[in-house]
C-alpha cells in the first residue's frame, strides 16, 4: 500500500503559487497537486531554479500575475490560473505564443465589484466618508453643519468599459434614478443606454465618468489631462479598474487645483505604496483595492482556480479561459 500511494503522490502534478487563493481552496490545491510557494520563498530565484522545470500551473492573481521572465523560466508550463478578473500583469502574449491557456474570474465578481462602484459614487458626490470626518474630528461641534454636497438624482453616470461590470454598475447607478451612457471599443446592439465614440465626448456628456474597463497596455492612460478637461470642475472621476487606466500625476494636478470636482478610487498606480498626495487632499475618496473582497465572492474566484486547474489535469474544457 505504501507503494501505491508513493507512486500516486509521484503523479502530482507540480504547480508555482504565485498568490495563493483562499485557504479553503489552499487545501484542495495542497491534495491535488504538489505545491511551490514562490508566494512565501525567502529566495524565490533559487526556487525557481530547483523547481521551475517540472512546474505545469501556475496559480496567481492580479496583483502579481506571471512576469515574462518568470513564464520564460516554467519550460513545461502547461496552464495559468489567475484568481481575478483582469489578468493584465500576466504575460498574455507569451502563453498565448507557447499555447498556454489562462483562466480568469469573470460573474462571480460582478455584484460586488459594481456594489463599490456605486458606493464610491454615492460617497464621493455626497460626502460621506467626509461627513464621517466631520463628525470624528469635531467640526460640527466647532463649526456648524458641512457644506452642502450634491444629488444624483438626474445626473449622468458616463461608463468607460461597457462589460459585466460596467453593465451591472448601470442597474445601480438606474436605481438611484441617473442617466446612463457609455464608451467602449465598439456600440453595443440591444443597448438603450447612448453611446460616445471617445473617452472625451462621453467626459463632455456626464457628471461622474465611471471606469470599468480592463487594464494593460490598450487602456493605459486613457484618462488623460483632455478626458479631465473635458470632465470639467463639476465633474467626478470614479475608477474600480485598474490605476493605469488614469493618468494618475495628472489626476493628482487636477484634484489639487479643483479643475475637476473629485475622485473616488479603489484602485492605484503602485499599489499598496501609492503616491502619498492623496492622502491630504479632501476632495478623494480612497479605498484599498476591494472591490471584490468579500469573503463569499473570494471564495467564488479562488474555486474556479481550483475548479479550472482540475479541468486542464482531467482533460476537460476549462471553466473560464479568458
Ligand atoms: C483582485 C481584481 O482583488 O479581479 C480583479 O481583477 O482587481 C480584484 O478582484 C485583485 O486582482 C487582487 O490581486
Amino acid at each position: 500500500p505504501n507503494i501505491r500511494k508513493e507512486k500516486s503522490m509521484a503523479t502530482k502534478p507540480d504547480i508555482l503559487v504565485v498568490v495563493p487563493t483562499r485557504p479553503k481552496q489552499m487545501e484542495m490545491l495542497e491534495s491535488a497537486y504538489v505545491l511551490h510557494r514562490h508566494d512565501k520563498a525567502d529566495d524565490r530565484d533559487a526556487l525557481v531554479k530547483e523547481v521551475g522545470e517540472k512546474i505545469r500551473g501556475v496559480v496567481t492573481m492580479g496583483s502579481k500575475g506571471l512576469s515574462g521572465d518568470l513564464l520564460a523560466r516554467l519550460p513545461n508550463l502547461e496552464i495559468v490560473a489567475c484568481g481575478s478578473v483582469g489578468y493584465d500583469t500576466v504575460d498574455i502574449d507569451g502563453c498565448k505564443a507557447r499555447d498556454i491557456p489562462v483562466t480568469n474570474t469573470p460573474d462571480v465578481l460582478t455584484n460586488d465589484v459594481a456594489d463599490v462602484a456605486m458606493a464610491l459614487t454615492f460617497d464621493i458626490v455626497r460626502g460621506l466618508t467626509r461627513g464621517e470626518r466631520w463628525v470624528r474630528e469635531g467640526l460640527w461641534r466647532d463649526k456648524g453643519m458641512m457644506p452642502l454636497t450634491t444629488t444624483l438624482t438626474g445626473k449622468t453616470m458616463g461608463i468607460i468599459g461597457y462589460g459585466r461590470i460596467g453593465k451591472a454598475i448601470a442597474q445601480r447607478a438606474e436605481a438611484f434614478e441617473m442617466n446612463v451612457a457609455y464608451h467602449g471599443r465598439t456600440k453595443q446592439d440591444g443597448v438603450s443606454h447612448a453611446y460616445f465614440g471617445s473617452p472625451e465626448a462621453l467626459a463632455q456628456a456626464c457628471d461622474v465618468l465611471m471606469l470599468a474597463c480592463p487594464g494593460g497596455d490598450e487602456t493605459k492612460g486613457l484618462v488623460s489631462r483632455e478626458v479631465l478637461q473635458a470632465l470639467g470642475p463639476d465633474g467626478y472621476v470614479v475608477n474600480i479598474a485598474r490605476g493605469s487606466v488614469i493618468d494618475e500625476p495628472v489626476l493628482l494636478e487636477f484634484l489639487k487645483e479643483k479643475k475637476i470636482k473629485g475622485a473616488a478610487l479603489d484602485v492605484f498606480e503602485n499599489e499598496p505604496k501609492i503616491d502619498e498626495t492623496f492622502f491630504a487632499l479632501e476632495n478623494v475618496v480612497l479605498q484599498p483595492h476591494v472591490g471584490s473582497g468579500t469573503e463569499e465572492t473570494r471564495d467564488a474566484m479562488s474555486q474556479l482556480v481550483v475548479d479550472n486547474l482540475a479541468a486542464h489535469f482531467a482533460g476537460k474544457p476549462l471553466l473560464t479561459p479568458v
